[in-house]
């Protein structure tokens, strides 16, 4: 190669990479800053968390096929680390503190660095302590083609429960007062059993449905909605109200659409909904309501100068999350039929007056549940023996829901999956990526009262 080619192949190399990969640049790693922000929450400024990136936004977007490349800053005066829920790092990048990496001092950084073969809806957020409550999580969205394939409109919601409290506060209050309800009185045992915190607020990015989002759309427009529960312990609906949608991605894995109305979502799942607006201007609120409880978030589809009749914050009681919608879901991939090499079963465990949650009857948080050698098939039938729901994650890997009370069913591709009172479900996964993974509850409270273990492999340090 003469010095001529080189410079030209060095120059057309810097002016493709921003059109070749989105957002981030292939030549230098994306920017993420950890920070402070203030928002307002029913008329009251409030400090929270947040993820800002090099161009000011929120988050990060990605192609597929794209290295993963982020120098993530703690800008922060207290320690943090963040996890990238739903990519399948190398087990030294997953950002589970005692597990994977120590965690950022405030002014640290570090560089991200390793081949994703992840795409879709994903979110990333800290796993330290209970950082998560205050909004340290942000949108991680990795597509397949620079534009949509279909000719439509995408937008991103992320959605929380807000709570003005420390929750520090919250968690000690739990663990002292009973196994209640954070020092509220709930509706009776019905309501006791779903929902452990009272919220101040649920926000839709960042807004509650007294000061929404306005998402401006094209008459009869295609929109597809990349949806995130990134709430700390509220399990939610989505209602899209008079529209009919198509689901049709879940934890950004591909699934044959289903259509509907109402979708559940559980706490860390993320639901990609494909909407058609009918001719004509409008304005359509799409809602997001935790379950067991009248309080409800929301945005708008609005087409421009289109009157938007205001709904109140509190609607309908939600009814409980279930998995009926779970047993009919399947998956557009699939993984290969390899018979399964080792079955582990798993109980959900505690929730006493305590507030101590568990696995197999142990709340050790980093010590191994069971280990693994590569390229094993492992099924885990998750037994919850305790009295409420559990969102059940495992890191690193991706699984298939494969079976409810041991009914075999399609099942769709996830990494986290809710686990109802009295009720297994089994997963199935190729164990393809050695290293030291969470497996716990993403009940942010249950998981720092101990619902959490380690996945090991055999060949890791
Ligand atoms: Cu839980």
């Amino acid at each position: 190669m003469n010095k001529k080619l080189s410079r030209r192949a060095v120059f057309q190399g810097i002016l493709a990479a921003p059109f070749a990969a989105g957002l981030a640049s292939v030549q230098t790693p994306a920017e993420l800053k950890v920070v402070s922000r203030i928002i307002e929450v029913n008329g009251r400024a409030v400090k929270i968390f947040g993820i800002v990136n090099g161009g000011g936004g929120n988050g990060l977007s990605l192609m597929l096929g794209e290295r993963f490349r982020a120098r993530v800053k703690n800008g922060l005066d207290v320690e943090t680390l963040l996890h990238w829920h739903g990519l399948n790092p190398p087990s030294a990048q997953d950002g589970v503190p005692m597990l994977s990496q120590a965690p950022l001092k405030p002014g640290e950084s570090f560089d991200y660095d390793f081949v994703n073969t992840r795409s879709g809806t994903h979110w990333m957020h800290s796993h330290v302590g209970l950082q998560e409550q205050q909004l340290l999580a942000a949108p991680l969205i990795v597509r397949e083609t620079a534009e949509p394939l279909f000719d439509e409109q995408e937008h991103v919601v992320m959605l929380h429960d807000f709570t003005f409290r420390d929750p520090q506060e919250i968690l000690a209050e739990l663990k002292g007062g009973g196994g209640g309800h954070a020092g509220h009185a709930m509706g009776g045992m019905e309501m006791a059993m779903v929902n452990d915190v009272r919220f101040d607020a649920y926000l839709a990015n960042d807004r509650t449905l007294a000061d929404p989002e306005v998402v401006s759309v094209g008459k009869a427009a295609q929109i597809r909605l990349r949806i995130i529960n990134g709430s700390a312990a509220s399990n939610l609906w989505i209602d899209l109200g008079a529209l009919q949608g198509e689901l049709i991605a879940v934890d950004g894995n591909a699934v044959f659409p289903l259509k509907g109305s109402l979708f559940p979502l559980a706490i860390a799942q993320r639901a990609d909904i494909r909407v058609k607006l009918p001719e004509g201007n409008g304005a359509w609120p799409i809602l997001f309501r935790p379950e067991g409880l009248s309080a409800r978030t929301g945005i708008y589809l609005a087409t421009h100068g289109a009157e938007i009749d205001r709904l109140a914050s509190e609607g309908d009681v939600a009814p409980e999350v279930n998995l009926v919608q779970e047993m009919t879901l399947r998956s557009v991939a699939v993984l290969p039929p390899e018979p399964v090499t080792r079955t582990e079963i798993l109980t959900l465990t505690g929730g006493g007056a305590d507030y101590l949650w568990g696995l197999n009857g142990k709340s050790s948080m980093h010590d191994t549940i069971f280990t693994v050698r590569e390229n094993e098939r492992i099924e885990v039938i998750m037994q919850n023996q305790t009295g409420m729901a559990h969102p059940m994650h495992l890191h690193g890997h991706y699984f298939k829901v494969a079976a409810i009370n041991n009914v075999a069913i399609e099942g769709a591709l996830r990494d986290t999956v809710l686990v109802p009172p009295s009720t297994s479900v089994t997963i199935r996964f190729a164990a393809e990526n050695p290293g030291n993974w969470a497996f716990h509850c993403h009940h942010l409270y249950h998981m720092n009262a101990g619902m959490m273990g380690a996945i090991r492999y055999s060949s890791a340090a």
